[in-house]
């Protein structure tokens, strides 16, 4: 159930009741694609970085180590360990972006898996059926994340199959829940916008899958090579079409200055591999811009990573220990840097929440918009 608290013009600050928890929105969901977040986090590290819902991989984890044995486990909850919401995306988008061979027919999608190569059939009940032995929180839709640029007709014949895919996860997913077996009876389950670039695809989809009453909107697609200009107008167009009583989710973006543009439009909630991987480069976020650890000028750098930041990394260790870990290729350097972006990212949440409370996002978002993404 989303509840919405507040508004500044289209910013929208609300709360999320799923059965493993409120979310407050606007929310950043981190991602942890087999269970585990890249650099060797776990579920209590995210707790203790003020995460409040984790993203797994319905496609990574069918393959590895296999939904069934997942729900065998008891779930993906008892899995990890992590007891907040999870959401799991649907496949859709990996199955698009990772596998190879991949045929596209009314039934679903069939594709070579990127580990050995055997084939694999997916399609909206496959993906209803293995997020429900995985016992998400939030399942996503089945959809066809189209490359981009996509040819008007071609686009428009995959809106409307993702709208039939659509319909049969909603019916699949009722039918899961019954299952007195069930690893989550009260699992949720989100459509995804798609629709290129075109302004009157995206709202005709948008309008079709609003019709459905499911228990939140995803806007996909978007954030796949477009420019970002482009990428926020689409996100305009749409939000006029979202129904106002339901969560919002962009998928897979982005930057600090992507989400403060996004919130802004009427989004609540975002994920994003980009943290974790930047951090994984050495690429670490601040309040003040975006440093390379890995810079000469940190070699005897005594100050913390960021002066304003609370994380473990920041609170006890100096840039130049951290520019060491890197060149000497420790694990610790890693799993430091990951841990502060993710709480950075996480922050920059509960700061624009504070900002929508007070009633000064738009001074929030003029303070940081430029600063945010900059390299310095
Ligand atoms: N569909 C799904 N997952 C996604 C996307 C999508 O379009 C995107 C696009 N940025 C990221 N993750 N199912
Ligand atoms: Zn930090």
């Amino acid at each position: 159930m989303y509840h919405l608290i507040k508004t500044e013009h289209t910013a929208r600050r609300g709360s999320f009741e799923t059965v493993h928890g409120t979310v407050q929105t606007p929310a950043f969901m981190n991602v942890a694609t087999a269970g585990a977040i890249k650099g060797g986090l776990s579920a209590f590290d995210l707790k203790n970085n003020d995460c409040q819902v984790m993203l797994c991989n319905t496609y990574h984890l069918h393959l590895r180590p296999g939904d069934k044995k997942i729900a065998q486990l008891g779930g993906l909850h008892r899995f990890t360990r992590w007891d907040g919401p999870i959401l799991t995306d649907s496949g859709g988008f990996q199955v698009f972006s990772l596998a190879k061979l991949r045929k596209i027919t009314e039934e679903g999608v069939t594709f070579a898996s990127h580990l050995d190569g055997h084939r694999i059939f997916m399609g909206p009940e496959q993906s209803m059926q293995i997020q429900a032995n995985l016992g998400s929180t939030i399942a996503m839709a089945f959809d066809e994340c189209m490359e981009n640029p996509a040819e008007y007709n071609y686009a428009k014949n995959s809106c409307d199959r993702t709208v039939r895919w659509l319909k049969r996860c909603k019916e699949e997913m009722a039918r899961l829940k019954q299952n007195e077996l069930a690893v989550n009876p009260h699992q949720l389950l989100f459509g995804i916008n798609q629709g290129c670039c075109y302004d009157d695809l995206r709202i005709e989809h948008m309008k079709q899958i609003a019709d459905l009453d499911l228990d939140g909107y995803a806007i996909g697609g978007l954030a796949v090579g477009e420019p970002k200009e482009e990428m926020y107008r689409v996100i305009s167009v749409v939000e006029e079409h979202m129904p106002k009583d339901k969560i919002r989710y962009l998928m897979g973006v982005g930057t600090p200055g992507n989400i403060l543009e996004a919130v802004r439009r009427g989004v609540d909630l975002f994920d994003c591999v980009m943290p974790s991987r930047n951090a994984r480069h050495g690429h670490l976020n601040t309040w003040n811009g975006i440093i390379n650890i890995k810079n000469a000028k940190y070699e005897l750098d005594e100050s913390p990573l960021d002066p304003e930041c609370s994380c473990e990394c920041c609170k006890n260790f100096s840039r130049a220990y951290l520019r060491h870990l890197f060149k000497a290729d420790e694990m610790l350097g890693m799993r430091l840097a990951v841990m502060h972006n993710l709480h950075f990212y996480n922050h920059l949440m509960i700061r624009i929440r504070q900002a929508l409370d007070e009633g000064n996002f738009e001074e929030f978002y003029r303070q940081y918009i430029d600063v945010l993404d900059k390299r310095i």
